[in-house]
């Protein structure tokens, strides 16, 4: 069944455009002249006489200009919409709506249209590519599917947002082993950072991002064996090998960022392949007050951005959770992996981020 997503989405500017705020003042000095005159109503009287005080003209004026000026001035700032966390979370159930997406699943070739369809919905130009994999434990072979939104593809800089979107075909790392070979639902490890992805791009449709934005959902990434991290992260290792689009400046890369206990450290790859994007993603997540972004750096995850920089030199950085839940508790790979684990506020954290990243020198 598919969660209706009820509440209407209805952006607002954190800081208002110039525009807008022009539109404001000029409707207060319109109603300011319907209430009265704009000329000075202040007198005084010397002895007989009433006279315009005109040191009450000269400041009323100045509180004019001060005003405008200050409208302009903060209209220079930049303008970043709101990034909507329920709605994101509403991507997220209606992703696992569909059941498991593995590859040759029912839910796969579901979840495939509804996402060609949500990125043809918002996006400049929609792109999917092709590729070949085989199951490595059945020898099945699959035909999969990267899909690619192009956002102001003419823009000078451009920026790669990306996420896989297939999920994991076994459990295998259940603790019940009569489960381990049934496909798990991915509410985390899936549907997390396309979840993230599908809210920038209805964003994106109603307030043209400033950069250029390639949105890519990897399909292949979820099909490795345990112990061989190259068997991993095939989508992306198929898209850095060909690309489809202009290579672009930087990729940010998000997985397993729907944890409803989220930490995020700095991992260990991306520190290596764009310690710059990282500096200034980490001091983002500070000014923003994002508390899941920790200023520590943790393990090496072999995941999507490792072929973008390998093979097409996309200096990449991967945003990712890997103990999920903890530390001390695993529902990776097992079918705990489920949206009651997720959080709309944890999808908030990485959206927030994101938002303010494309937007930060609009206005
Ligand atoms: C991330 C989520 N990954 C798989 N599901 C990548 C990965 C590959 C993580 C190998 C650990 C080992
Ligand atoms: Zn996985």
């Amino acid at each position: 069944m598919l969660t209706e997503r009820t509440q209407p989405f209805i952006p607002y500017m954190k800081n208002r455009s110039v525009k807008a705020q022009m539109e404001c003042a000029s409707d207060e000095i319109a109603q300011q002249s319907c209430c009265g005159p704009l000329r000075p109503r202040v007198k005084v009287t010397v002895g007989t006489r009433s006279v315009v005080a005109w040191g009450a003209i000269i400041r009323n004026n100045l509180i004019y200009m001060v005003s405008f000026v200050l409208i302009i001035f903060n209209g220079c700032q930049s303008t970043v919409p709101e990034f909507n966390s329920d709605s994101a979370f509403g991507f997220l159930e209606q992703q696992c709506d569909f059941g498991p997406r593995n590859p040759g699943s029912t839910g796969y070739y579901q979840c495939r249209d509804f996402l060609i369809g949500e990125l043809q919905a918002s996006a400049d130009t929609v792109i999917q590519q092709q590729f070949q994999l085989t199951d490595p434990i059945s020898g099945e072979e699959y035909q999969l599917t990267n899909l690619i939104g192009r956002f102001n593809p003419s823009a000078t800089k451009r920026l790669l947002l990306g996420a896989h979107w297939d999920t994991r075909p076994w459990a295998d790392r259940d603790p019940d082993p009569a489960r381990r070979m049934e496909p798990i639902l991915g509410a985390n490890d899936g549907a997390s950072g396309v979840a993230v992805l599908l809210e920038l791009v209805r964003l994106m449709k109603l307030i043209p991002p400033p950069i250029g934005v390639e949105i890519v959902f990897f399909d292949g990434e979820d099909m490795g064996l345990s112990g061989d991290p190259r068997s991993f992260a095939r989508g992306s290792l198929a898209f850095a090998s060909d690309l489809p689009i202009p290579r672009p400046d930087e990729a940010i890369i998000i997985d397993m960022i729907g944890d409803a206990d989220l930490s995020i450290p700095v991992e260990r790859y991306s520190m290596q392949q764009n310690p710059t994007l990282v500096r200034e993603l980490w001091k983002l997540a500070r000014e923003l007050d994002l508390p899941a972004f920790e200023n520590r750096v943790a393990n090496a995850i072999f995941d999507d951005h490792i072929p973008l920089w390998e093979q097409a030199q996309i200096p990449a950085v991967d945003l990712i959770d890997f103990f999920y839940p903890n530390r001390y508790a695993n529902f990776w790979h097992t079918h705990q992996d489920l949206p009651q684990n997720c959080s709309p506020v944890s999808l908030g954290q990485v959206g927030t981020l994101l938002t303010y990243y494309i937007y930060k020198d609009s206005n």
